[in-house]
Formats: C-alpha cells, structure tokens, sequence
C-alpha cells in the first residue's frame, strides 16, 4: 500500500504533482503539507513546517507514509536575500527528511535538484552529467550538499532516494515564487492580459527550460523505474528545452503581434549567467527512458489556450 508524503504541496510544482500523485495513487493516498494550503485545494492536507522533526515525525506515523517527496525549499533568487537562513531552512528540511525516513522504514525519497548546482566551472553548452559543482547562489549550494546527502545515505542505510536536476519550470496551473527563471511564466499572463512585460533577464540570456507537463512524466518515471536502473543517487540532469527571452517573446509574438518587452536585468541576471544553455541529459534517457515531448512554440500554444481559460473564469466570478 502506497502512502505519499509531499512537503511544499502548495508550490509551484507541488500543485500539479500532488493532483497527479492523487490520480494515480488515490485521493487517500497522497497527503498534501505546506505552511499553508490553499482553499482550493482537494484532498487530504497537513499544515506542516518540516523544520520540526517531530511535526514531521507525527504526520509520518499518524499516516503511515511510504513515499516522501520534498518539495519544499527556498529557490535561487529570494535565497540571496537571506543567505544564512536560505542555507538553515534548505539544508534542515532535508536533513529532517532523511532522518525520519531512516527510523520509519520510508521506503523511497523523491529530493529534487536543479541546474542551479552549476557554476562558472561548466561548459555552458550541453554541460555534462558531472562537472566540477562551483554553484553561485545559497540555494544553488544547498542543492549542491543535499545531492551528496542522499547519495550519502542511499550508501550508507540502503535507503532508495531519487533526485532531478530541474532546469526552469514552466506551467499554466500555478506560479513560481523566488526563482530566476521565473520570468518564463509571468511573461506567458502578460501577454495574455495584453500588457507589457518588463523582463528581469537580458535578452540573450539562453538558460534551460521544461514545460510542467513533462517535468511531471520525468519525476513519476524516475520514481516508478526498476531501483537497478537508477545508477545516479547524486541526481540525474533533465533537459526539455533551452530557449532565450527574446525566443520566448517571438513565440508569443505569433500569437499577439502587438506584444511589448522591456529588458531591465538586475541581480538575477548574475544567477542566470552562471548556469548551462543547455544540459546533456543522456543518462536519463538511457537509464529511465526519459523522452521530452514539449517544444517552446507546443509550449506556448498550451500555455495561451489554459491562460485564456484562466483569465476568462476569474473575470466571470
Ligand atoms: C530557480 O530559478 O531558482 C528554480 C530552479 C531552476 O531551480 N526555478
């Protein structure tokens, strides 16, 4: 019997996981925590800050968890501005995962990574599977640590963990807080709500990119693969596209031609020059069978339609 856990269920990636977690496991059998649920949300939930063990430790046993996806983590951006307490949240919620999924008999961890791990040290096209790590940000380095963590204690307890590097995620279904490449899916409702975007990265700025969509068939294909497949307990790389905002503005351009952006980089534009154009993600694909499907114009296509609907139904209410 299957019993899920995800931590940060009322983030970005965790509303859409959570929803397909629920499809596929059963509505009883995914238990949603955040610091706050949302209203709209369906199911069973837990307010949880998993910065206390034993708060953590309770919900684990109350339930009956099997399965643990950890979500919750303070992202490359909002981290910088406070780099200390960044460090302390990110590193104290994994440890704090990995704890009591070792004295619960959890029996597999879901840790999710990001190409923030890359630093000046890569080559910036199609960087490999293992550079040397030199990451620029706090969120960056905690994602850095967490990754040798689990590899640390799949090691040594046996304990069956599997992590994603995510490049930036892209969806119609929620908004992402804190992160650099966060202008990919607020430029997607301005154009929709036919307004200006002023975008906080240079035009040029190539970093890669995937559509909810498939971050979703990657996180539950890497979870549900045979445990021999799994060769990388670090975390594998994931790549769906790569893409530039001025690429991301001439898509969209096709389909509202009067569209306007203003560039006005600041501090993220430091963050975003330090990780990859693009990511070799041959491992996955070879281990797991990971396939992306979503191109940047298939992207924008979906992104417009369900924005439309969106704005449509807030207005009706
Ligand atoms: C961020 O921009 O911080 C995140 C990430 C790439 O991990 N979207």
């Amino acid at each position: 019997m299957v019993k899920i856990l995800v931590t940060g269920s009322s983030g970005q990636l965790g509303t859409v996981l959570t929803k397909e977690l629920q499809k596929k496991y059963g509505i009883n059998n995914v238990i949603a925590s955040d610091l706050i649920i949302k209203p709209t949300f369906k199911g069973i939930s837990e307010i949880l800050d998993v910065t206390n063990i034993d708060a953590l430790e309770k919900v684990v046993l109350q339930y009956k968890i099997t399965q643990i996806y950890h979500l919750a983590a303070i992202l490359s951006a909002k981290g910088e501005i406070n780099p200390l307490r960044t460090w302390d949240i990110n590193m104290k919620t994994l440890f704090n995962v990995l704890e009591v999924s070792r004295l619960h008999n959890i029996k597999k961890i879901f840790h999710p990574s990001s190409i923030a791990v890359f630093g000046d040290e890569i080559e910036k096209i199609n960087t490999p599977q293992a550079p040397n790590l030199t990451p620029l940000t706090v969120y960056g380095m905690s994602k850095t640590a967490g990754e040798n963590w689990v590899n640390y204690y799949h090691k040594k307890y046996g304990m069956d963990i599997r992590s994603i590097r995510y490049p930036g995620v892209i969806g119609y279904q929620s908004l992402p807080g804190g992160g650099t490449t966060d202008y990919a899916v607020e430029i997607y409702h301005k154009a929709v709500k036919e307004e200006n975007f002023d975008c906080f990265l240079e035009a040029s700025t190539m970093l890669p990119m995937i559509f909810m969509d498939d971050v979703i068939s990657a996180t539950i294909q890497l979870m549900e693969a045979p445990s021999e497949n799994i060769k990388i307990r670090t975390s594998y790389n994931l790549a769906g596209m790569s893409f530039t905002p001025e690429q991301v503005y001439e898509s969209i351009k096709k389909i509202y031609p009067d569209f306007k952006i203003n560039y006005q980089p600041d501090f993220r534009q430091d963050i975003a020059n330090s990780w990859p154009d693009s990511i070799d993600d041959s491992a996955a694909k070879r281990h797991w069978g990971w396939k992306p499907r979503y191109d940047l114009d298939e992207m924008t296509n979906v992104m417009i339609e369900k924005l439309k609907e969106y704005y449509h139904l807030e207005i009706k209410i």
